[in-house]
């Protein structure tokens, strides 16, 4: 078993679990095995333990001694059922491990544990750290053309691994798929997406829902075709590929005048969420190209929207818009929460949405219907939603815009909330979310579209308030309004994570590590991790011990476009922290 093996006495207060496991995992066939495997020792077992079947993937949310998806389940919750660090003991708090991921990107990778090896990446190279003790275990690169980072609009990152079956799948800036052996980090296979010349590429982590491998491509800047692709998890073969932008004649290509789909973006940079029950992915896409919306008049389906699809197929089952024919880069890519809601007396399945737009969503999953829609942060470019629709009711601003003014606007293409991952609490029912206050001034030009190259067609400078640029938020996701906020000077860009510890859990450009208590937003722990925070932090147990984990490293979209000069004082250089609580 290689360099797994040795992990497994590690993990002996879990081995009789994964003996029953077994059992159960060769029962039907092979019950007359039992005895003989038992006796067989730990090859084995290792062996065994590789499983993840989907089932496990369902259920990860519940079972906290690993985190086997992107967002510590298929609903992206990231919430936690351990409470072992808790508004009492999180005093104690202190480092395990640290690990170099020696990259001086911005580093947004999530991280996936299981059995006891913790699985992370970068743009250039993906890593197996034994969890306990952050040994690497191996490290594989990734190679891809030194001319590649020119078409990564807004930060050379990598958003993590899916796991499946002993194998991880991840992407490749320069838009291939890679598949690994969970075990040795040996290559399985690698399939190419698209040629990334014309402005293609990948930062996503994959989403396997249903058996099938989900991944989402990037280049809303360049004047893309938008694509959710579906690959095979064993060949790596592609099995269906579904366009943001219909082609001609399809459906609601009448939302594009001339040939100005062609070059439409509609991008999918940011992992969906998954309801086994509905068998439906949420995939949120992009703005769309380039950026002057006069270029391309009509609601320009499905950009800035949320899909609903058949994991096994691509087919598009519903669609919402949240931002229809928009000026204004807002992706809606954000993370669409998936939470069961008591609304107007009646409880809904719904996907929740801080957009980009600066309203937040919640929409009946099952069908698409828009159900609630408020501001979270300062909105002007919109006077609100049509409380039926949902589709916004333009500003006079906006107006504006569109007859070619130059006029300032909030909120500005960072959005009301950017990428960084909210997480939502179902005790409390809030959602906790790191957001922007930043405002711009925007005025459309002629676009120029080249190959590869910024197809914006807007003049826009940023407009900075005068306190703090942004909020963590706790958030009432059928008002928008916030419980309680914690500003910050230089806003923070990192995900969050909500624990029945009663604690939230983010990080700061500047380095620090924090814990709020999630009732009244006190900050109540922090720790200096030496680099700018814009991952991705997790909790999980081992032993009965609960560690949480985040990789730190400064840079990506608001490093790469603030000029925030402040920033400067935050060095470089990627890592991957574990804590848990120094003994009494
Ligand atoms: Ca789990
Ligand atoms: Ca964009």
């Amino acid at each position: 078993m290689g360099t797994h093996g040795p992990l497994i006495p590690t993990y002996s207060g879990r081995l009789d679990k994964k003996i029953v496991r077994i059992r159960e995992f060769m029962g039907r066939n092979m019950k007359a095995l039992n005895t003989t495997l038992l006796a067989a020792g730990l090859t084995v077992l290792a062996t065994a333990a590789f499983a993840q079947s989907l089932d496990d993937l369902k259920n990860d949310a519940s079972t906290p001694e690993d985190i086997l998806t992107y967002g510590m389940g298929y609903d992206l919750k990231r919430h936690s059922p351990l409470d072992q660090i808790n508004r009492e003991t999180v005093k104690r708090l202190v480092p395990v491990w640290s690990y170099s991921l020696a990259d001086n990107r911005g580093q947004e990778s999530f991280p996936i544990i299981h059995d006891g090896v913790m699985y992370v990446t970068t743009h250039a190279a993906t890593m197996a750290l034994d969890a306990l003790s952050g040994r690497q275990i191996w490290k594989t690169t990734v190679d891809y053309p030194a001319e590649t980072p020119r078409v990564a609009c807004c930060g050379i990152v990598n958003r993590g691994v899916a796991i499946h079956e002993g194998k991880l799948y991840r992407t490749t800036l320069d838009a291939h798929v890679v598949a690994l052996d969970a075990a040795t980090g040996a290559e399985i296979w690698k399939s190419k997406a698209i040629d990334f010349k014309a402005g293609y590429s990948f930062t996503v982590a994959p989403l396997i829902a249903n058996g099938v491998l989900i991944t989402g491509i990037s280049g809303g800047e360049y004047g893309i075709r938008g694509f959710i692709d579906g690959w095979d998890l064993e060949s790596g073969e592609r099995l269906w590929r579904t366009y943001t932008i219909p082609g001609a004649g399809e459906k609601h290509s009448d939302t594009w005048p001339g040939d100005t789909a062609k070059t439409g973006g509609a991008p999918a940079w940011l992992t969906g969420s998954y309801d086994p029950e509905l068998d439906l992915v949420y995939w949120g896409t992009g703005n769309p190209g380039p950026w002057n919306a006069e270029f391309r008049k009509g609601d320009n389906l499905y950009a800035s929207s949320v899909l609903a699809m058949r994991p096994k197929t691509g087919e598009i089952v519903w669609h919402f818009q949240f931002s229809p024919n928009d000026p204004y880069d807002y992706d809606a890519t954000n993370d669409l929460v998936i939470a069961d809601l008591a609304i107007d007396g009646a409880m809904r399945k719904v996907i929740m949405q801080a957009n980009r737009n600066g309203y937040f969503y919640v929409i009946d999953r099952t069908s698409g219907e828009f159900l609630k829609g408020n501001a979270f942060e300062r909105v002007t470019w919109a006077d609100g939603l049509d409380p039926k629709t949902g589709r916004p009711i333009e500003s006079e601003l906006t107006k504006k815009i569109r007859a070619g003014e130059k006029i300032e606007i909030w909120p500005s293409a960072f959005g009301g909330k950017n990428w960084s991952p909210m997480a939502f609490n179902p005790t409390t029912g809030h959602a906790y979310a790191n957001t922007l206050h930043i405002g711009w001034t925007y005025k459309q030009v002629e676009p120029q579209y080249r190959a590869g190259v910024f197809y914006f067609g807007a003049e826009f400078a940023w407009v900075w308030p005068k306190g703090a640029r942004g909020y963590l938020r706790a958030i009432d996701p059928l008002t928008g309004k916030a419980k309680w906020e914690q500003p910050s000077d230089i806003p923070r860009m990192a995900g969050v994570l909500s624990t029945a510890g009663n604690l939230i859990f983010t990080g700061r450009m500047t380095g620090e590590f924090e814990a709020f208590d999630i009732e009244t937003g006190d900050a109540l722990w922090v720790f200096q991790t030496g680099s700018g925070i814009v991952g991705q932090p997790v909790t999980w147990e081992a032993e009965g011990k609960q560690y949480v984990t985040v990789v730190n490293g400064g840079g990506a979209v608001y490093a790469l476009f603030s000029g925030d000069e402040r920033l400067a004082s935050t060095p470089p250089g990627g890592s991957v922290w574990t804590f848990a609580l120094m003994d009494e």
